[in-house]
């Protein structure tokens, strides 16, 4: 007879240093219905992008210690310099199933491309930390990768300006330095690029696919889920999603609400105080 599984219906968590995350969140609830989300954005720290590994290091795991106390079956590090600075650390602390968006990003791009040049843009510290340029060629060591650090991005998102001529002027000035490569593939490798995705294709034109890290890693968690049969079964009902940010409650949901589109969104403040002062779950 066939075996009926009830399903985990705990949520899966996810961190960042900020908002950002929150395109990842987006993929999620498109991509996993059924699924409880439970996120954490260190917006009062954010941005990460410029700081030293050893302190995104330690937030990181502060933001993993406080979602693991929130019962979650599966965390997500929603963000690239987290992930690039922090990941081995977490995982090597908890039992639960950790993943990034470096390696399905990297593993994404490897499919795409065609000539094995990848293109890889994100913070000082993704780009610093040389994470995607390992994972690549860890998987084929044949890949030539052109990595680019665009500070100016996050900025420019930040301030609301993504769809404006500054934002136009940024990207071009900036990806200038990819012309002589001939990538035919680049990875976003920051949760802010996918706002100004059009404007990177535009620059590049439709001969270099883009890759979308967040979105690669839903699709991995996906299968990650049914593997490890964590999968929630599906439900009549709204999902109950929990939102918890460092900083401004009320400015997190504000962009939240526009950016997801979900009614009565729970945003809470969580001081900092409360995170650094717990021992860590491990
Ligand atoms: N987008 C991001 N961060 C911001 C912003 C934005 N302000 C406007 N938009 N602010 O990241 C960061 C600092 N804030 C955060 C909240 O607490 C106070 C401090 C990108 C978010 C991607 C989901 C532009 C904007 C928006 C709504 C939706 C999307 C978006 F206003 F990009
Ligand atoms: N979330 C960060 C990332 O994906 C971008 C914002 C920041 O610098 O903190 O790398």
């Amino acid at each position: 007879m066939e075996r009926l599984t009830t399903g985990d219906t705990r949520p899966i968590g996810f961190f960042d240093s900020g908002v950002g995350g929150l395109t990842v969140v987006k993929e999620a609830l498109k991509q996993l219905p059924n699924e409880r989300v439970i996120y954490l954005g260190d917006t009062a720290r954010c941005p990460y992008g410029p700081r030293p590994q050893e302190q995104v290091e330690r937030f990181s795991l502060e933001l993993a210690n406080f979602l693991v106390q929130h019962d979650i079956k599966l965390l997500v590090i929603a963000c690239n310099t987290a992930t690039s600075f922090a990941l081995d650390a977490i995982r090597a602390r908890l039992t639960i199933p950790v993943v990034g968006v470096i390696v399905p990003g990297a593993r994404a791009a490897l499919k795409a491309t065609h000539k094995k040049k990848i293109g890889v843009i994100g913070t000082q510290g993704t780009i610093q930390s040389a994470a995607y340029t390992k994972a690549l060629v860890a998987k084929d060591p044949q890949v030539q990768v052109e990595a680019l650090a665009c500070p100016r991005f996050v900025p420019v998102v930040e301030s609301n300006q993504f769809h404006s001529p500054t934002a136009k002027k940024v990207v071009f000035e900036t990806l200038r330095a990819f012309q002589p490569l001939q990538i035919d593939t680049l990875i976003l490798g920051c949760t802010h690029y996918p706002l100004l995705r059009p404007i990177i294709q535009n620059y590049l034109g439709s001969g270099v696919t883009l890759i979308d890290s967040g979105a690669e890693t839903i699709s991995e968690v996906s299968t990650l889920l049914d593997y490890f049969e964590l999968a929630a079964p599906p439900s009549q009902e709204v999902q109950h999603h929990e939102f918890y940010t460092t900083g401004s409650a009320k400015l997190f949901q504000e962009i939240a609400h526009s950016w997801l589109q979900l009614q009565d969104l729970a945003v809470t403040h969580v001081p900092l105080t409360e995170l650094g002062g717990k021992p860590h779950a491990s």
